[in-house]
């Protein structure tokens, strides 16, 4: 039970207050002391949070060697020892649960109910299904080994999960980790370092070191590093591409994604309905996989579009604390501004709003635009933000067009009676994941990731796990990286 509104953030502000709301870094084990901070803070309120550190080059070394000293040692414990760990860290996130969905909502402006219901225990479930990978993968992956030192570079959009998706499966392999939060919402990664300690992870297999993105590019250059892992904007993933092109290290980026969600005439479209609401609207849209390309048949268009709006009317935007908001705070006035500008761009080229009601304060209410010509600013950029829009087709192979005419190939959604039409698409869109008559669900079993500008490489299940181990080449017999 999470009680009335000012109740519920007190176990986060009592954390935050042991630490004296100030934070170093999380090498070898221990909380350095804080140096040259800078505020994170909750956008909901505009207070200031806590003070953390901006991870210097010194203090990316020190990590990084942290991390190298304790990697041969982790590496050489049995697969059974290491899931054993990685099953403790499980529990004692199950443990904390409560502290860490309220940090998470305190420091990113998500609402509860998601921190609570959807982030935290996606989280639990990543180290579980980790837990069982560490079992049994000397003898699915025989001759595969570790890559060595992990960097691995987070957005703000969904702070722990993130974490999880990064940090489990290096785990499980045998690898050592050094980990950057997003420099909007770095609290709860520190906060699971310390958990991670108390639940007997040995020092340096973890490390964490706050900062933005000069940091993250201290840390993703480093010359210790054996992998780069990153999600984020693709402006940045390209970055780092061309920073480490040659250095032989292992990468995968998860960048952004325009994702199409595309409605038939046959679809269910009370189910639809919801699956935007789910698709765009969830986390505020700032979501990479957010079905923000509405795609409508032209028979039905009337009729959903008018559900829609009706259900739109409904959402509650407000104090992520209240268990009854459907949409919180935007992460950062930064990406407020961001989102706001683009919607003015779209309405200035023609694009008619349907919005909901929302705060003052760094909040943007749930959008609908119409009107969007799909080469338009609004129909092509990632914004990020709770803004749908909204196109009619005629024909299936109209359809396909409209999915596919973007850079970005993340996830689709498509909504249909008819299977075999539902599976034809899925074939034919380009997205590294679909879903049919559903939506932006995750699953640790489940590969997810994209092609195109989206990414490559994929975390979660089989192919997640691959893309920590170094694999022998099947011609020189010989270790190499996968690609
Ligand atoms: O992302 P950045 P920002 C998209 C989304 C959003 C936009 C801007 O469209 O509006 O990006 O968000 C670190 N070397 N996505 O500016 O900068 C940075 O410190 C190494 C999509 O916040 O990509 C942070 O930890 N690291 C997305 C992380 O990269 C660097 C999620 C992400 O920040 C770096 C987030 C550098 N040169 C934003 N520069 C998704 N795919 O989910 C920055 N960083």
């Amino acid at each position: 039970d999470y009680g009335p509104a000012p109740e519920d953030a007190s176990i986060a502000h009592d954390w935050l207050a042991r630490h004296g709301a100030r934070f170093g870094h999380f090498i070898a084990g221990t909380l350095t002391s804080p140096h040259t901070t800078f505020a994170t803070i909750n956008p909901a309120t505009s207070v200031e949070l806590a003070q953390v550190s901006a991870g210097s080059a010194a203090d990316v070394d020190a990590a990084v060697e942290a991390a190298r000293a304790a990697q041969p040692k982790w590496a050489a414990l049995s697969g059974h020892q290491r899931a054993r760990h990685l099953y403790a860290l499980a529990r004692h996130v199950q443990q904390h649960a409560r502290l860490l969905s309220v940090l998470e909502t305190l420091d990113n402006g998500k609402p509860i109910r998601e921190s609570r219901d959807i982030d935290i225990p996606l989280v639990i479930r990543h180290f579980y299904h980790h837990a069982g990978w560490a079992e049994v993968l000397a003898d699915e992956f025989p001759a595969a080994t570790p890559l060595g030192v992990c960097a691995q570079v987070i957005p703000w959009n969904f702070p722990l999960l993130m974490l999880a998706w990064k940090v489990a499966p290096a785990l499980a392999a045998g690898n050592t980790v050094v980990l950057k939060p997003a420099e909007y919402t770095p609290l709860t990664a520190l906060a699971f370092a310390q958990i991670a300690h108390e639940a007997g992870l040995p020092e340096g297999v973890l490390n964490i070191v706050t900062g933005d993105g000069e940091t993250g590019a201290l840390l993703t250059g480093h010359a210790g590093v054996d992998k780069v892992a990153f999600t984020g904007s693709t402006e940045v993933g390209r970055l780092i591409r061309k920073q480490i092109a040659g250095s032989g290290k292992a990468l995968t980026l998860e960048l952004g994604g325009k994702s199409p969600f595309i409605v038939f005439a046959d679809a269910d479209l009370d189910a639809a309905v919801e699956g935007v609401v789910d698709a765009i609207w969830f986390n505020g849209g700032q979501v990479c996989c957010a079905g923000s390309r509405l795609l409508v048949a032209e028979a039905v268009a009337p009729r959903f579009t008018a559900l829609l709006k009706a259900r739109l009317g409904k959402l509650v935007t407000g104090d992520p604390l209240d268990k009854s908001v459907d949409l919180g705070a935007i992460v950062h006035p930064v990406q407020l501004e961001r989102i706001t500008s683009l919607v003015d761009q779209g309405v200035a080229e023609g694009a008619v709003l349907t919005q909901g009601a929302a705060p003052e304060g760094c909040f943007f209410a749930p959008t609908l635009a119409e009107n969007v010509d799909p080469a338009s600013i609004l129909a092509t950029t990632e914004i990020f933000g709770p803004v749908a829009t909204l196109t009619t087709f005629r024909t299936p192979a109209d359809a396909l067009v409209l999915a596919n005419a973007t850079n970005y190939g993340l996830a689709a959604s498509i909504w249909s009676e008819n299977i075999s039409l539902a599976l034809d698409m899925a074939a034919k869109v380009k997205a590294g994941v679909v879903w049919i008559n559903a939506t932006n669900l995750f699953d640790a079993a489940a590969g997810f990731g994209g092609m195109r500008e989206s990414g490559f490489g994929r975390e979660g299940g089989r192919e997640g796990m691959v893309a920590y181990l170094a694999m022998p080449s099947p011609k020189a017999g010989k270790a190499e990286t996968p690609p």
